[in-house]
């Protein structure tokens, strides 16, 4: 704390994944001493404890795939696997003191905000009272199953990616997968490898761009042991690299998306040969209009002689396999759904009730929104991370947190020192926010013609359509002429955001 006039809040994290680590060692630099974190489950992680399917890692380079304040020297892999990526955020953790600080299998099942304060509910039965509340719930955590006619009376094994069974043994057997985006991809690059069968059932074809992985050696992470500074440097050149190739390409079209075009397309073309199966193959929208796949082994693994690309659509699930349209029956041991999340549920179906007793479900029933992302007009001294639009295009989920984890702390920062009575964004200001991210979607190329998990009920993106370094630059301070004044102060509006970018 500056001085002994700042308050020092009571804050409760929900959530000890990637963001709630970072949330609660930024809380403890800004001097707030009085802080909860609740975990449901039993480790620290989020979506890396929860995914441990085959071949789980992380398309955005390691070195790009860490916290700025902290490289990693012990990368095994330019695109980290699972595990590596699960053991760096337990050794954050346990390093800078989150995780005696996290009580586990405790989630919350009520939030309700009453005269300024918020009053929790625990799955344990347990309350807390607390001044601010920071949902660090992630997007992709709500697994999605496929609304098939008799998906529940197939009668071998089947699990959603995000829920691998390990128990079962895939070797030599007769497999499914239903889904081929980002995760079905990594999946099926290493379970065709051993399965005696693998039929992949693709409704839609997706965009890959091939970047190869690579094994780092001792000597090449023992250069960086100790060595902050050399990490850095490699953390930002790789940062460039992907703003200048995905990020650009996707927001603003142009030239580089012409080139990133060029290039799926002739690696579709010189990785498949079969004209039919290349056909198969082929998607027709815009590339980048679902997340773009970065994988060098997936069009490997479809043309392996035990892998089989099954377009012809599923009609419904029986207990012995999948039947696609025109009666084909598919007879299967293991059905796998990797068939992707409810990104738009991200806190709930926790009971988040707001000032004047706004629950969320009401406060989102029309769109889900928020005004710059993290703030949510009704529910005063509540933030919720990675909230709508936060996305950045094929950017790392990391790098995004830490901008919205600085904004929160300001926030913060301005009720300490009495400046705020209490932080909440203006239903004025968050419609304005999202006329301004409507404004930016026509170029992007999320509006390309396609359906994904980028889009919202009414078919909209909720991603952010501008470049990465003008988010960083609206973020970098609160705008306070957009926070609800109990008592008012003289305050001076900043420019509109776009004449200012
Ligand atoms: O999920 P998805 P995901 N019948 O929603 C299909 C992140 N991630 O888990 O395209 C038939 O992309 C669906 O078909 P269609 C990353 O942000 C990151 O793969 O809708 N098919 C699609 O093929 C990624 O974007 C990493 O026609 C059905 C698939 O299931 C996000 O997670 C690694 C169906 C779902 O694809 C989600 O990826 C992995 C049905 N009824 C994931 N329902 C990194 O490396 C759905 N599908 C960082």
């Amino acid at each position: 704390m500056r001085n002994s006039s700042v308050k020092n809040p009571s804050v409760v994290v929900i959530g000890a994944g990637m963001t709630g680590i970072l949330i609660a060692i930024k809380l403890r630099e800004a001097g707030i001493s009085d802080v909860t974190i609740l975990e449901k489950a039993d480790k620290v992680g989020g979506t890396w404890r929860e995914n441990t399917y085959p071949g789980v890692a992380c398309d955005i380079p390691a070195h790009m795939y860490t916290y700025a304040f902290q490289g990693n020297p012990e990368w095994r892999h330019r695109f980290a696997h699972g595990d590596e990526i699960q053991a760096y955020f337990e050794k954050i953790s346990a390093d800078y003191g989150v995780t005696s600080q996290v009580r586990f299998n405790e989630s919350v099942d009520a939030c309700h905000y009453r005269d300024g304060k918020w009053y929790l509910t625990t799955s344990r039965g347990n309350d807390l009272v607390a001044d601010f509340v920071i949902a660090a719930t992630g997007i992709l955590h709500h697994p999605a199953y496929p609304d098939i006619p008799g998906l529940d009376s197939f009668a071998g094994a089947m699990f959603h990616t995000a829920r691998w069974d390990h128990a079962v043994d895939l070797r030599g057997k007769r497999v499914g997968i239903i889904g081929t985006g980002s995760t079905a991809a990594q999946v099926i690059s290493e379970i065709s490898k051993t399965a005696g069968s693998l039929t992949i059932f693709q409704r839609t074809p997706q965009w890959i761009l091939d970047v190869a992985d690579k094994d780092y050696s001792e000597k090449e992470q023992a250069r960086l042991r100790g060595n902050q500074g050399l990490m850095d440097k490699l953390r930002k050149r790789y940062a460039w690299l992907i703003r200048n190739t995905f990020t650009e390409a996707v927001s603003a079209g142009g030239w580089r998306h012409a080139l990133l075009s060029w290039r799926v397309k002739r690696y579709l073309r010189r990785s498949v040969k079969d004209p039919a199966l290349r056909a198969k193959l082929t998607p027709d929208y815009k590339v980048g209009c679902k997340r773009l796949i970065v994988s060098s082994t997936f069009y490997q693994a479809v043309q392996r002689p035990n892998v089989r690309l099954e377009t012809a659509g599923i009609e419904r699930i029986s207990e012995q396999g999948v039947i696609t349209r025109g009666g084909t029956r598919h007879e299967l041991d293991v059905l796998i759904l990797a068939t992707g999340f409810h990104p738009f549920n991200f806190m709930r179906p926790m009971d988040l009730t707001g000032r004047d007793g706004l629950s969320i479900d009401t406060a989102w029933s029309r769109k889900v929104q928020a005004y710059r992302s993290v703030c949510l007009p009704g529910f005063p001294n509540f933030f919720l991370m990675l909230g709508p639009n936060s996305p950045v295009g094929n950017y790392s989920v990391i790098a995004m947190s830490e901008v919205q984890g600085d904004y929160v702390l300001k926030l913060i920062d301005r009720w300490r020192t009495g400046q705020l009575q209490s932080v909440e964004a203006t239903e004025e200001a968050k419609v304005r926010f999202n006329d301004y991210l409507k404004q930016g979607m026509g170029t992007t190329a999320w509006v390309g013609g396609c359906q994904s998990w980028y889009l919202d009920a009414d078919g909209e993106p909720a991603l952010w359509p501008y470049s990465w370094n003008r988010w960083v630059r609206e973020m970098a301070e609160p705008d306070l002429a957009d926070f609800r004044r109990d008592t008012p102060v003289e305050i001076e509006p900043r420019q509109p955001a776009e004449k200012a970018a």
